[in-house]
């Protein structure tokens, strides 16, 4: 056939390839629609930058191209650091990575097959010298080509489908054998809550688990709770994102192969310190985490030096607000304090733990994070100083 073809020939005498090409060269419009947009056309459409502005431009890319560079890099060189999704180090992450890739591969695929065709179609049917006279061949309706364009995304759908909820049925009924850790999270406006009522432990912020061995899997099952908003529990390389809602329990597990500290964030947006609301999974090699459990359930220290701090947090509404197991601080608006010095970070990751930092966050808490539900106390310096040598027995 010629593109020369008159508009009104019935869709039959064309074969299939014809067919898809004279679709394909109505994207030729396009190329008319362009004229407006070309300077030579259109002058008043596009003026070149100046020559100073279209450096500046070229130098802020290339920085912001640096400054990408060195997050990457810096993420990638320090394994026990990155939150790097596609570096899973625990199920079911992994499973979710692969099931990403794949569907990543799948509409890869399709979208080269889709901007192949189309480039091909704007340089086959691009505008010539002479063309302005004729019109392509104007088709409409082709059951063949239609039925494929239907037929073959129904199929691809359906294989996506298929392959995800296979994975979340996987991910979701899976049960906890006889073993495995449990714990129960609960998310404050900005900290964690940590439980594990099988074991009397309280803590917050950082959740300690065991890791697996080649022979033995060593799940850890989350129950997931909030005290006020709706968070939502992520650790990239652990597992995948959970909401914590009011009112209602969501669950989670994961099994992690590799001990180390993992990051994670709340990843639903909850209010001012939101950004300030981290969590740590540090993960045990076997049989440490044994031990992190039998110092976590000891009895807060009582050390006669620090007597005077003792005296002044309990004359003081520290106790209304956290507890210190077994004594009569019970509050429990604010973290579990028993075990505070066993804690690498205070305030949900804002600040390591360390003598400056707990004299700082005593003080005023909201120096450091603004917004927080623990008021300053507006002790006097002797009061900070006593305080922060008791809390400091805490370990
Ligand atoms: C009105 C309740 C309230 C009172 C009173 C209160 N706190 Fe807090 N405290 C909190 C809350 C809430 C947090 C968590 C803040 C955050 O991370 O956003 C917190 C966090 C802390 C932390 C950091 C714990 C951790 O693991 O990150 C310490 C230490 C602390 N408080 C000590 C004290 C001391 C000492 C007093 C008394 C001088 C006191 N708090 C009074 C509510 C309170
Ligand atoms: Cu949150």
């Amino acid at each position: 056939m010629g593109r020369s073809k008159e508009s009104d020939c019935p869709a039959g005498e064309y074969s299939m390839a014809d067919r898809l090409e004279m679709m394909l060269s109505m994207l030729s419009h396009i190329k008319r629609e362009q004229n407006d947009l070309n300077p030579a056309v259109n002058p008043r459409r596009t003026q070149a930058l100046p020559e100073r502005l279209r450096w500046r431009a070229l130098l802020g890319f290339a920085a912001s191209l640096v400054v990408i560079a060195g997050q990457v890099h810096t993420a990638f060189g320090n394994p026990a650091q990155v939150t790097n999704l596609l570096q899973p180090l625990s199920q079911p992450a992994q499973e979710i990575k692969d099931l990403s890739l794949l569907v990543l591969a799948i509409c890869a695929a399709i979208f080269l097959i889709v901007v192949g065709l189309l480039v091909y179609a704007i340089v086959r049917f691009r505008h010539r010298p002479g063309d302005e006279a004729s019109e392509p061949p104007q088709i409409y309706g082709s059951n063949q080509i239609e039925t494929a364009w239907t037929v073959l995304p129904i199929l691809i759908v359906f294989v996506l489908i298929l392959v995800t909820s296979r994975t979340i049925a996987d991910i979701q009924n899976r049960k906890a054998a006889p073993g495995a850790v449990h714990a129960t999270v609960v998310g404050h406006q900005w900290w964690w809550e940590i439980r594990y009522p099988e074991l009397g432990i309280v803590t917050a912020n950082e959740l300690h688990v065991p890791a697996s061995d080649n022979s033995r899997g060593q799940p850890t099952f989350l129950k997931l709770q909030s005290a006020d908003v709706a968070h939502s529990f992520w650790i990239p390389q652990l597992a995948g994102k959970t909401d914590v809602i009011p009112g209602r329990e969501n669950s989670m597990w994961f099994e992690p192969t590799q001990p180390g500290t993992y990051l994670g964030n709340c990843a639903e947006y909850c209010g001012m310190q939101h950004a300030r609301m981290l969590i740590r999974v540090i993960v045990h090699p076997p049989g440490e985490f044994e031990r992190w459990v039998a110092e976590q359930k000891g009895a807060a220290a009582e050390e006669p030096s620090a007597q005077d701090g003792r005296r002044v947090f309990f004359a003081n509404s520290c106790v209304n607000c956290h507890t210190i197991r077994g004594t009569s601080a019970q509050g429990a608006f604010g973290p579990d304090l028993t075990h505070l010095m066993s804690r690498e970070t205070l305030a949900s990751g804002t600040t390591p733990n360390t003598l400056e930092t707990l004299r700082a966050w005593v003080r005023d808490p909201q120096k450091l994070k603004v917004g927080c539900l623990m008021p300053n106390m507006q002790m006097t310096d002797t009061e900070v100083d006593q305080i922060v040598s008791y809390l400091q027995t805490l370990k």
